[in-house]
Order: C-alpha cells, then sequence, then structure tokens
C-alpha cells in the first residue's frame, strides 16, 4: 500500500512493554526507545499504526480487515504527520477497527465510555490501549471448550458459550456442526458435508455406480455397431 511507505517515514517513539505480538512483529514498536506514554500522539503515529492494525487483521480475521478499514486506510493523507491527534480523532480511526471486530464477536463494544472531551489531546498511552487488539489471539479462543474456536461459531451463527451445539447438526445431513468444522464444510448447507458423511458416501457410491453402467451401455452400443456394421448409428 503507497501509504505504508508514506507513514514509515515518521519516527516512532512507541515502547513495546506490554502489547500483542503483533506490534513488534510489523513494526509499529521501536523496542529500542524509550517509553513515554504520557506524550502526546501525532498524526504519523496513528496512520502507521492504524495501516499495521489494518494489515494485522487482514492476515487474521476471516473475511479480512474488511472494506471500510481499507477505505479509511486509504483516505489518510501525507500531510499533518507530525501535528497531534485528539481523542476524537483516535476514537474515529480506532472505530474502524472496533466496527470489524465487533462484527466477528471479538468484542461487544467500543474500548471507551462516558463523555471524553473529544478536543483533548489524545497520548500515546491512549492509542497503545485501543489498539491492543490481538486477531491472532482470538481466532485460537474457544470459549465453550466444545473444539469450534469462536469465530467459527459467531460466523456460522452458533453459540460460541454453549458447548452443547457441537453435537448438533443444523442442516440435517448426518455430520454435526463440529465435524462441519472439520472438514472445513459448509454447517448449513446438506449438500455441503466431510468426507466421512455416511449419505456423502451413498451418494458417491451411487455416482461411481451410474458412471459404470453408462460405460458398460457405451460399451454395449459400440460392440453393437461393430457387429451390425450398419453405417450412420453413432452414440
Ligand atoms: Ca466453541
Ligand atoms: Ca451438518
Ligand atoms: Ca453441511
Amino acid at each position: 500500500m503507497a501509504v505504508t511507505g508514506m507513514v514509515a517515514v515518521v519516527s516512532m517513539i512507541l515502547q513495546a512493554a506490554t502489547g500483542p505480538a503483533w506490534w513488534v512483529a510489523r513494526g509499529v514498536v521501536n523496542t529500542n526507545a524509550t517509553p513515554n506514554d504520557f506524550a502526546a500522539v501525532n498524526q504519523g503515529q496513528l496512520k502507521w499504526m492504524a495501516v499495521n492494525a489494518a494489515l494485522e487483521l487482514e492476515s487474521q480475521l476471516p473475511g479480512g480487515a474488511g472494506s471500510n478499514v481499507w477505505a479509511l486506510i486509504e483516505s489518510f493523507s501525507n500531510t499533518n504527520n507530525f501535528r497531534p491527534v485528539n481523542l476524537g480523532q483516535l476514537k474515529f480511526v480506532a472505530s474502524h477497527f472496533y466496527d470489524r471486530l465487533m462484527a466477528v464477536g471479538y468484542t461487544t463494544n467500543y474500548p471507551w465510555s462516558g463523555q471524553p472531551n473529544d478536543y483533548a489531546l489524545a497520548n500515546i498511552g491512549q492509542m497503545k490501549n485501543v489498539f491492543s487488539f490481538d486477531a491472532a489471539w482470538w481466532m485460537t479462543l474457544d470459549s465453550d471448550e466444545d473444539g469450534m474456536p469462536d469465530w467459527w461459531e459467531v460466523m456460522n451463527g452458533f453459540d460460541p458459550f454453549n458447548e452443547n451445539d457441537a453435537d448438533e447438526d443444523a442442516d440435517g445431513d448426518g455430520s454435526t456442526n463440529y465435524d462441519e468444522y472439520a472438514a472445513a464444510t459448509n454447517p448449513h448447507n446438506s449438500n455441503s458435508m466431510p468426507a466421512n458423511n455416511p449419505i456423502k458416501q451413498e451418494l458417491d457410491y451411487f455416482n461411481y455406480a451410474q458412471v459404470n453402467l453408462l460405460r458398460a451401455l457405451v460399451g454395449l452400443a459400440h460392440l453393437f455397431h461393430r457387429t451390425k456394421g450398419c453405417d450412420g448409428f453413432s452414440i
């Protein structure tokens, strides 16, 4: 993305004391810098954080970061990078990410509450706080320990806090929801089922038998053709 290079030139004074692994992996934070969470955050730093957060969500979440996040990133200008950010601006940028995180079930709310003064300057610590989400960790989360991760349950309309739905068969195709998760088939489409599904095996056998019957018929027809030697016969 062009914006990556654009904001990369902005100096970073973020520090990686505590935070998700992607901060370090993506170079959002400078591990050699002195922590200064009370310093004002500037627009270049916020853009840099947002670009990397977008890349992280894109690589981790089912369906990626989403079009609203990418539209936000593409709307970033190359100007005002050293201007301070106020809380309203921080919330505006972060809300795009939280809308996406709420859509996939990572969280149910924005990480701020009350009536903060949107015109107050945001500091580094506040920006780090709202961008401390960890999609990689969340993708492995299985709250009810039924074997189906939360993200897959939310994506398919199941309850990530009820382990009983793993043994249910939402589409009545003979495979449990868990088996469909494990086989990466669609738990709401009875035509999509794991290879070990008895109905699928029967269907496969039926199709196999049909193909063989057809082959036998064609073979017979050719034999008949050769035997009779009649012209104009084709199959
Ligand atoms: Ca689960
Ligand atoms: Ca099923
Ligand atoms: Ca299915």
